[in-house]
C-alpha cells in the first residue's frame, strides 16, 4: 500500500522520506498489480467522461479476487469451452462463454474490446455502449480469471476516444509551410488518397519502389488494422520497404542462440511461476509495464516462492520483493557469466541436464562446426549434401524461406565422444559420452566438447570483478549462484532492461547460458517469464501475400537505420534511394532513440510523409500527410496476446466517430488509388469475416478447432492447446525448437537478425561461445564518464505505453509534467532542490524537467519516464539524448546505454 500512495503523493513522500529497508515494503497488498491502487490512494473515484455520463468502474479484483486466485480451477464457463474444443465446422453449438450482457445496466449493450497497445497485457474489456457511445468500459472475464485485469490505462482509453485533440479528419500540411509549423487543411478522404498515391507513384516512377518505405512498429497489436501485416501486402505489391522493427529484440536473440526461440517465444505462461521456489524479476519492472504478469509472481510470493528483483533501480517492482540486488546498469551479462564459471568451479552445475538435455557433450570441429551427419564421417557428409541438392532443385526457385524450412527438416545427427568406444557415436547412441576433453578421431578429425570450450571461455570471469563492475558484494553473487544451481524450480523474469543496451544480447544470452548450466530450463516453475507470446501463429502473419500481384518487399532495413538512409540515400554504403515514409501504429520521431538524427536527418531529406494516426504526436505534426485512424473499438480485430494464452477478439462497439476510418479501409483505398484493384478487392476488403475464414484456414487451426464461430461466441480462446490453468512450459509442453531439439551451450550457425549488407565478418568467428563486451557508454570505466557521469534510464511509465495516452486527462492529473528522478546525492552535488527544473544534456541533445529527488534512484544515474511529447517540455525532449547505435547482431535499439549530466535551469 505504501508503495502505491507514495508513487502519487511524492511530495508528502519526500518530506517523511523514503525508508529503504525491503521489508517495510514486502507484502503486496493489491491482487491486481496496477490498477487498483490507483484508485484507493487517490481517494476518489474517476470520473473518466464527465459530459458523457460515463462513470469508471475500478479495475478491481471483485469478480476475480484473491480468494479465487489460486484455484486455477476451470469455471463453468470454461468447462464449456473444453467440451466444445474441437468440433468448428462439426455443426456442434459452442459456447457462450460468459455471460457479458448480465453486465448491462439501463439500455446500454455490451461490446467484448481489447486493449491492443503494447504493454505486455492485452486485456479483455467489456464496452458498455448506450446511445451509440461508450460510457464505461470494466475489464471483462477470462476461462482462467487469473488473467482477468486492467490498469487505469486501459479504462481511460474511453477519454482517447472522446478526446477533444483527436484527429477527425483527413489533414494535408500547407503548401509552401514548414513541416511541423501546424499549419493544416482539411481535406477529404477522396483528395487524401489521390495525394499520397500521386507522391508514392512520383517517388516510384524517379527512385524505384524500394524508395518508398513503410514503417510501422508497436502501437496496435490487431491482426487486421495493427502491426501484423495489411501494408505489408502493399508494401509486397509494389516491390517497396518495409522496415523492421528494432525494438526489445535483443533480448529474444540472445536467449535464442540457447534455447532456438526465436526473438519472441522463450518464455513459459505467466501462471507458471505458481510451481517455482525462487522468481529472479532481472531487469524488468512488472508491477508497471506487465500486471497481468506480476499478479502470478505476487500470487507466488504469497504461497512462499521468494521473488528477487536485480535493477539499478529501487522499482515498483524492487519495493515489492523479498530483496533487491542493486546492479550497476550494463554488466548483468558480466554478472551471469561470472555465476556461470563460479557454478562450474565448484561442481554446482547440473551435470545430468548439461549431458541428456543441452549440447555440452556434442564436439566441436577446429573450423567452428559441430561434428554431425552433415559433416561426418564421409558417407554421412555425402547423403546430407545429395540431400540438400535435391531439396535445392526442388525448392530452389520458390525462395530462401521454403528452402530454409526444407532444409531444416533433413533430419541431423550430434556426435558426442563415446570413452566406451573411444569413438564419436550418435548422441542418443553413447554409453559413456565424454562431457569434457579434445580428442581426434581415427581419420584424424580434431574435437573438443562445447562444454570444454565454454568452460575455457567462462573461466575469464571471475566474482570478484563481477562484483566491482556491478557494485554487488561478492558474497552476495555466490549466494545468488548457488540459488541458480539448488532452487527446486527458479523462473527468471526478463524483459528489456537487460535488453536496451548495445550489449543486450550479449546480456541475456549469458543469462540463458547460466539457466542451461543451471539446469533451471523446461521444468514445472524453470524458465524464462515475461513476454508470454505465440504458442500458436494461425496463417494470420502470412494470409496477406495470398495476392497473384504480390512481388517482393525489403523487410531487412532496421527502422534505426532511416536517418542515415534519408541524409545518405544508401544503407552500408550502398546506394539506397529513400524518399516516402508511410508511418503507422508507429510514431517515430519520437521513439526512436537520438531524436536530433530525425529532426535533423530525416526531416530535411525526406520528399513526403504520410502518418496514420489518432492523435496529433511528434510524427503527426511534422508529417505532410495525416491520416485519422478509427479507435481500436471503432473497428473490429483479433490478436493472440502476450502474457495471456488466449486469442482474443475486440468487437466493433461503435462506428468511427467524425471522418475516421479503420486502417484496413484506408489500406484498401490507397492500394486501390496504386492501382492494385485486384489485391485489395472493393467487395472483400473491410469484411473481416473474409479475412477470419482465410485465417482459420489452416491445418493447425483446423485441427484444433478454430474458427470465426466459436470466437464470436467465446471472445477469447486458448491456443496453447493445453488444458485451462495448466501452464505452457517451454521445451517440456513442446521440444526446444533448436536443430538438435537440446538447448544450445554452442551456437554453431551465426547469423545477425537481418542481414543488410553489414559487414559482420571479424566477429562471426567470436560469436560460437557466449561472451561479455562492455556496453557502449555506460561502462564505469568509459573514458565519457568524466564528461557525463550520469548513467540515463527512461522507465516504461506506469501512466503511458510509450507515447499512448500521452494527453490523456485523467492520467495527466496523477502525472502532469516530465519529470527527472535523481538521488539527493546527484542533486546536492548541482545545487538542485526537489521541484527545480534542471536541465539534463549531453552531446546530442537537451531536455528540461522538473526535478525530482527520489531515494529509489540509485547515485550516479537519472530517469526521465518515458513518452512524452516534445510539446511538454518547457525545452527539448527526453530522446534527444538517448543513444542511436544498436549492435549489428541484433539491431536493437539501446537507449539506456547513454551518460548525461544535468543542472539546474535557470530559463522560465
Ligand atoms: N528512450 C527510449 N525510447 C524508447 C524506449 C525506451 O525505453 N527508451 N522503448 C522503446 C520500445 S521498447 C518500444 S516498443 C517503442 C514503441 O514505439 P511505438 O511503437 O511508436 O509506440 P507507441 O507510442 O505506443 O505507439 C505508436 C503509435 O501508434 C498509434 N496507434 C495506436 N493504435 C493505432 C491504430 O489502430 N492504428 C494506427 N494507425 N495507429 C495506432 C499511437 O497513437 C501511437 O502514436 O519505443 C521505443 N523507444
Ligand atoms: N505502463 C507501461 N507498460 C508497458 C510499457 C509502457 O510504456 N508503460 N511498454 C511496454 C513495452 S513495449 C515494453 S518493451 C515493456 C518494457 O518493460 P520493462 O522491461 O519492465 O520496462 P523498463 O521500464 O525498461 O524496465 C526495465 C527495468 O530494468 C531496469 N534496468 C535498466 N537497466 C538495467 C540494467 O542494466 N540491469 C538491470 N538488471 N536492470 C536494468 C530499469 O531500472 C527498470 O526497472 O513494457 C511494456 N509495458
Ligand atoms: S495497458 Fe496493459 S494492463 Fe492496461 S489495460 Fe492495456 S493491456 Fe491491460
Ligand atoms: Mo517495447
Amino acid at each position: 500500500m505504501i508503495m502505491w500512495q507514495s508513487y502519487r503523493i511524492r511530495p508528502i513522500l519526500l518530506t517523511v522520506g523514503i525508508p529503504s529497508d525491503m521489508p517495510r515494503y514486502g507484502t503486496p497488498d493489491s491482487p491486481m498489480g496496477d490498477g487498483e491502487g490507483e484508485f484507493e490512494g487517490a481517494g476518489k473515484r474517476v470520473r473518466l467522461l464527465p459530459n458523457k455520463g460515463g462513470e469508471m468502474t475500478q479495475a478491481t479484483s471483485s469478480k476475480s479476487g484473491i480468494t479465487r486466485r489460486g484455484f486455477l480451477k476451470t469455471t463453468g464457463a470454461a468447462a464449456g469451452i473444453a467440451a466444445c474444443a474441437g468440433v468448428a465446422g462439426t455443426g456442434i453449438a459452442v459456447a457462450d462463454a460468459f455471460n457479458d450482457s448480465d453486465r448491462a445496466e439501463g439500455g446500454e449493450e455490451i461490446f467484448s474490446v481489447m486493449c491492443r497497445s503494447n504493454c505486455m497485457g492485452s486485456c479483455r474489456w467489456l464496452a458498455h455502449v448506450k446511445d451509440g457511445k461508450v460510457v464505461k468500459l470494466e475489464p471483462g472475464d477470462y476461462p482462467n480469471d487469473g488473467y482477468r485485469g486492467g490498469c487505469l490505462k486501459g479504462a481511460s482509453y474511453i477519454e482517447r476516444i472522446y478526446s477533444p485533440t483527436r484527429i477527425k479528419q483527413p489533414m494535408r500540411r500547407v503548401s509552401g509551410s514548414e513541416r511541423g509549423a501546424g499549419e493544416w487543411e482539411a481535406i477529404s478522404w477522396d483528395e487524401a488518397i489521390q495525394d499520397a498515391a500521386e507522391h508514392i507513384k512520383a517517388a516510384m516512377d524517379q527512385y524505384g519502389p524500394k524508395s518508398v518505405v513503410f514503417d510501422c512498429a508497436s502501437g496496435q497489436y490487431g491482426y487486421f488494422n495493427g502491426v501484423y501485416g495489411q501494408f505489408t501486402r502493399l508494401a509486397g505489391v509494389m516491390g517497396a520497404t518495409k522496415t523492421a522493427v528494432c525494438y526489445d529484440y535483443a533480448a529474444g536473440y540472445g536467449i535464442n542462440r540457447v534455447l532456438g526461440t526465436g526473438d519472441w517465444a522463450y518464455c513459459n505462461e505467466p501462471n507458471s511461476v505458481l510451481d517455482s521456489s525462487m522468481v529472479v524479476v532481472w531487469g524488468t519492472n512488472p508491477v508497471f509495464t506487465a500486471p497481468q504478469n506480476w499478479r502470478w509472481i505476487q500470487w507466488a510470493k504469497e504461497n512462499g516462492t521468494k521473488v528477487i528483483t536485480i535493477d539499478p533501480i529501487k522499482s515498483a517492482t524492487a519495493h515489492r520483493s523479498d530483496e533487491w540486488i542493486c546492479v550497476r546498469p550494463g554488466y548483468d551479462g558480466y554478472l551471469a557469466l561470472a555465476m556461470a564459471n563460479y557454478l562450474i568451479e565448484n561442481d554446482l552445475q547440473n551435470t545430468e541436464y548439461i549431458m541428456g538435455s543441452s549440447t555440452g557433450p556434442f564436439l566441436v570441429k577446429e573450423d567452428g562446426t559441430q561434428l554431425s551427419t552433415m559433416n561426418w564421417p564421409a558417407e554421412a557428409a555425402a547423403t546430407y549434401a545429395a540431400t540438400v541438392e535435391a531439396v535445392t532443385a526442388e525448392y530452389g526457385p520458390q525462395g530462401a524461406t521454403v528452402l530454409g524450412v526444407a532444409l531444416a527438416s533433413i533430419p541431423v545427427g550430434y556426435y558426442v565422444w563415446d570413452n566406451a568406444t573411444g569413438a564419436p557415436v550418435l548422441a542418443d547412441e553413447a554409453v559413456d559420452p565424454a562431457l569434457e576433453g579434445s580428442f581426434t578421431t581415427a581419420d584424424g578429425v580434431k574435437v573438443t566438447t562445447a562444454y570444454s570450450l565454454l568452460k575455457e571461455r567462462l573461466s575469464q570471469y571471475s566474482i570478484a570483478e563481477a562484483s566491482r563492475l556491478t557494485g554487488v558484494p561478492e558474497q552476495r553473487i555466490t549466494d545468488l549462484a548457488t540459488s541458480f544451481a539448488t532452487e527446486r524450480a527458479l523462473s527468471v523474469n526478463i524483459t528489456y532492461g537487460l535488453d536496451h543496451y548495445v550489449n543486450g544480447y550479449q546480456n541475456t544470452w549469458a543469462v540463458a547460458v547460466l539457466m542451461a548450466l543451471a539446469g533451471q530450463l523446461g521444468r514445472d516453475g524453470a524458465g524464462f517469464t515475461g513476454v508470454f507470446t505465440q504458442t500458436y501463429t494461425p496463417a494470420l502473419t502470412t494470409y496477406w501475400f495470398y495476392t497473384p500481384e504480390f512481388k517482393e518487399y525489403n523487410a531487412n532495413v532496421p527502422n534505426v537505420r532511416l536517418a542515415e538512409m534519408f541524409e545518405t540515400q544508401k544503407l552500408e554504403g550502398a546506394d539506397y534511394p529513400t524518399k516516402v515514409l508511410v508511418s503507422y501504429c508507429h510514431n517515430p520521431m519520437s521513439n526512436l532513440t537520438g531524436q536530433n538524427e530525425w529532426i535533423n536527418k530525416v526531416l530535411p531529406n525526406m520528399d513526403y510523409w504520410v502518418v496514420l494516426d489518432m492523435e496529433m504526436n511528434d510524427s503527426a505534426r511534422y508529417a505532410d500527410l495525416v491520416l485519422p485512424v478509427a479507435s481500436w473499438y471503432e473497428k473490429e480485430d483479433l490478436r493472440t496476446a502476450y502474457n495471456n494464452p488466449y486469442m482474443t477478439l475486440s468487437e466493433k462497439a461503435i462506428e468511427p466517430l467524425y471522418d475516421t476510418k479503420s486502417d484496413l479501409d484506408i489500406v484498401g483505398m490507397l492500394g486501390r488509388a496504386l492501382g492494385y484493384a485486384a489485391s485489395f478487392p472493393e467487395e472483400t476488403w473491410n469484411n473481416t469475416s473474409y479475412w477470419m475464414a482465410l485465417l482459420f484456414s489452416d491445418e493447425i487451426s483446423q485441427a484444433s478447432g478454430y474458427s470465426e464461430e466459436r470466437l464470436r461466441t467465446e471472445k477469447v480462446i486458448n491456443f496453447t492447446g493445453q488444458e485451462e490453468g495448466a501452464p505452457w512450459i517451454r521445451g517440456k509442453s513442446a521440444p526446444w525448437p533448436t536443430k538438435s531439439g537440446r538447448v544450445q551451450l554452442y551456437y554453431e550457425n551465426v547469423a545477425p537478425r537481418l542481414a543488410y549488407g553489414q559487414d559482420l565478418a571479424a566477429r562471426d568467428p567470436e560469436e560460437h561461445i557466449v561472451y561479455f563486451q562492455e556496453p557502449d557508454e555506460v561502462g564505469i570505466d568509459n573514458p565519457l564518464a568524466e564528461k557525463y557521469p550520469l548513467v540515463y534510464l527512461q522507465e516504461h511509465s506506469r501512466f503511458r505505453i510509450h507515447t499512448q495516452w500521452f494527453e490523456t486527462p485523467v492520467l495527466r492529473e496523477l502525472d502532469p509534467e516530465p519529470q527527472g528522478k535523481v538521488n539527493a546525492i546527484d542533486a546536492e552535488a548541482r545545487g538542485v532542490v526537489d521541484g527545480d527544473y534542471i536541465e539534463v544534456f549531453n552531446d546530442r541533445g537537451h531536455a528540461v524537467v522538473k526535478c525530482l529527488i527520489d531515494e529509489s534512484i540509485a547515485p550516479g544515474i537519472i530517469s526521465i519516464p518515458k513518452g512524452w511529447q516534445r510539446d511538454q517540455f518547457k525545452a527539448g525532449c527526453y530522446q534527444e539524448m538517448t543513444n542511436p547505435k544498436t549492435d549489428k547482431y541484433a539491431d536493437s535499439i539501446a537507449p539506456y546505454d547513454t551518460r548525461v549530466d544535468f543542472k539546474k535551469w535557470e530559463g522560465q
